[in-house]
């Protein structure tokens, strides 16, 4: 059996049964203890002098290899290319992108030096699978050091419409990089039909859907495959955690400080992807307009800040601070506090517990790949009497979850309208929206998403590989348009 290495920008401090291990962290610390393997990346320290070393550990069936990076490397690769022009273009926030040529260098520097970390590393029955935005020139890098084993490609986030693309000024690369892997996996169906349209209208490359598999790509001198695969999670162990910790403290003291008010919550890393201001709004409006919800429900938002040294997210957190004091300023009463905004990490447990207390999961960003927190709280619920959840059409989950009341959440009226519905729901709709939902996840638990790519990139064999001149399509093969209109 091939060894399964796996490259992340971070590598999860994964303990067994520890607190806050995200999806990604989750599914591929498990698919690597199935069929046993390496997770390679950066290991959250920066050096301000000396030299990285990689450092091994082994646990079990896992080899984790880490290595640091230099303060340089950390502020153009990291905080500079990746999260201030790559992250903000790939939410569709083009008027917060920042550019700087120096920090694309930086990015493409460190990934061909991480590359250049791993080979030694590597053997040749090895299938690599690299994840995220932080790495799209990563097998570029690997190819130009000679690695030919096959190396998939995951984008947790949005893939944007080219017109958003076009706005970072070397979009050219990052695709033709791109087409270096074997295998691209996006989150939904439109984040592939943006990367088609770009690669058939940008690009000059064609798509071939003739397989009824992964679509082949063919562009930049490269035959590649891309599909949708849609990350999920494990919702009957969230499920058996959220009802392990109905009576623990944490739920007890919030049952206490809601006395019988209703709750409505959500759960989110301070990004100003997630559309926190709009939301914080739209509960405003609801106060607003539904008079009789006055002083008879809560909204617990919880969000630890990230990223804290870039200045969008300073400005999102004083924003978000200024809003919830002014909300709570003009409805709070002596005996109510209607926003409660929390800073802190909590054990996953504890959010599956505070998740099930929710009538209301309310989760409405602006962007995003997918949002595993709206998975999480229809796990969470309890089937007899489960809470409603209130969905972004522009999270990737809202692509599965019709269950739930999918809002626009620039329509601050349209959300307080959802969130006012959602309060009142009778029982047995309730009971019916989670039981579609729950089925959903279940059908696309987190090891069906990553048995499929493992499957897909075993078979998106290396040889499909061209050298040199660019690959035309055969006749009676689809456009990305066909494709996009199909
Ligand atoms: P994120 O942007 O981080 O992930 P999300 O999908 O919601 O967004 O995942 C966050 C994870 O962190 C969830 O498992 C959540 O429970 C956990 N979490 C959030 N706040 C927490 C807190 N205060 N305490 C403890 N845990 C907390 C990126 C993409 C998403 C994509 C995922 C996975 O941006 O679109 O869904 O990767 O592919």
């Amino acid at each position: 059996m091939s060894r399964l290495i796996i490259v992340s920008n971070r590598v999860a401090p994964i303990s067994e049964g520890g607190p806050a291990a995200g999806g990604l962290a989750v599914g591929v610390y498990d698919a690597l203890k199935e069929t046993g393997g390496m997770w390679f990346g950066w290991s959250g320290d920066v050096l301000s002098s000396g030299q990285p070393q990689i450092k091994v550990e082994e646990r079990g069936p896992v080899t984790f290899a880490t290595i640091a990076l230099m303060r340089r490397d950390y502020d153009q690769y990291y905080r500079g290319f990746s999260n201030a022009t790559l992250w903000p273009a790939f939410h569709y926030r083009a008027d917060l992108l920042h550019y700087d040529r120096h920090d694309f260098e930086g990015y493409c520097r460190v990934n061909a030096w991480l590359a250049q970390q791993l080979v030694p590393l590597l053997r040749e029955e090895d299938v690599i699978w690299v994840h995220d935005y932080h790495l799209i020139p990563f097998a570029q890098a690997l190819r130009a050091a000679g690695v030919k084993n096959r190396i998939g490609f995951f984008l947790h986030i949005p893939f944007p419409a080219s017109q958003v693309l076009l706005a970072v000024p070397p979009h050219r690369e990052l695709v033709e990089a791109l087409c270096s892997f074997d295998l691209l996996g996006f989150q939904t169906a439109p984040d592939l039909r943006a990367f088609c349209d770009y690669i058939v209208n940008e690009a000059n490359g064609t798509v071939d859907a003739s397989s009824g598999g992964p679509l082949a790509i063919h562009a930049f001198g490269h035959t590649l495959h891309a599909a949708a695969y849609p990350i999920g999670v494990y919702p009957d162990e969230i499920a058996e955690l959220a009802k392990a910790g109905e009576r623990g403290k944490p739920v007890r003291t919030m049952k206490a400080t809601l006395h019988s008010r209703k709750l409505i919550m959500s759960v989110d890393r301070l990004d100003y992807s997630k559309g926190l201001v709009e939301r914080f709004r739209a509960f405003e409006r609801l106060l607003e307009h539904a008079t009789a919800q006055r002083n008879k429900v809560s909204f617990l938002q919880i969000a630890p800040p990230t990223r804290a040294d870039l200045h969008a997210y300073q400005d999102i957190r004083l924003q978000l601070e200024g809003e919830s004091g002014r909300i709570n300023g003009r409805f709070a009463e002596l005996d109510w506090t209607p926003i409660l905004y929390i800073h802190k990490q909590y054990e996953r447990s504890v959010l599956a517990a505070l998740f099930r207390t929710a009538h209301v999961g309310y989760v409405t960003p602006l962007r995003d790949g997918m949002n595993l927190v709206a998975k999480e709280y229809v796990s969470a619920q309890d089937p007899e009497n489960p809470g409603v959840l209130v969905l972004s059409r522009f999270a990737g989950a809202a692509q599965e979850l019709d269950g739930a009341l999918i809002v626009n959440p620039v329509d601050i009226d349209g959300m307080a309208d959802a969130l006012a519905r959602a309060l009142d729901m009778p029982l047995a709709e309730r009971q019916a929206r989670h039981r579609d939902m729950m089925a959903q996840l279940r059908e696309n638990n987190v090891s069906v998403w990553r048995d499929n790519f493992m499957r897909d990139l075993q078979s998106a064999s290396g040889a499909t590989r061209t050298r040199g001149g660019r690959a035309r399509a055969a006749s009676g093969k689809k456009t990305a348009r066909e494709v996009l209109v199909s």
